[in-house]
């Protein structure tokens, strides 16, 4: 009988743990952001508040990605070719990115 209820105390914590994994929030994302011919290589990208963004100079030129929008400001290092960085949305809203030395490239971030 003692036997028995361990058995089903096991199942039970078993089956809260599986609750819980279910239940916990989804992992933060990395999304790639490819930069060549001066151009990102999307115009439009949707991500969730945490995600990541790697941003990877495939130029043979010198690039400088940023943002000045609200909630979501920073400014990568000066990308020399074949460096690559990352930026985390930390603010739902939409996030205009640029490049510093090339203003012409853009990318809208809609950050959920
Ligand atoms: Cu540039």
């Amino acid at each position: 009988m003692e036997k028995m209820n361990m058995k089903n105390s096991f199942y039970i914590l078993c089956f809260l743990f599986a609750g819980l994994a279910a239940s916990a929030p989804a992992l933060a994302a990395n999304h790639d952001i490819i930069e060549k011919d001066k151009k990102f290589s999307e115009s439009e990208i949707t991500v969730k508040v945490g995600d990541t963004i790697t941003f990877k100079n495939q130029d043979d030129l010198v690039h400088n990605v940023k943002s000045t929008s609200a909630g979501n400001e920073f400014e990568l290092p000066k990308q020399n070719p074949g460096k690559e960085d990352t930026a985390t949305m930390k603010t739902p809203g939409e996030v205009k990115i640029t490049c510093a030395i090339h203003p012409k490239m853009k990318l809208l971030v809609n950050v959920k």
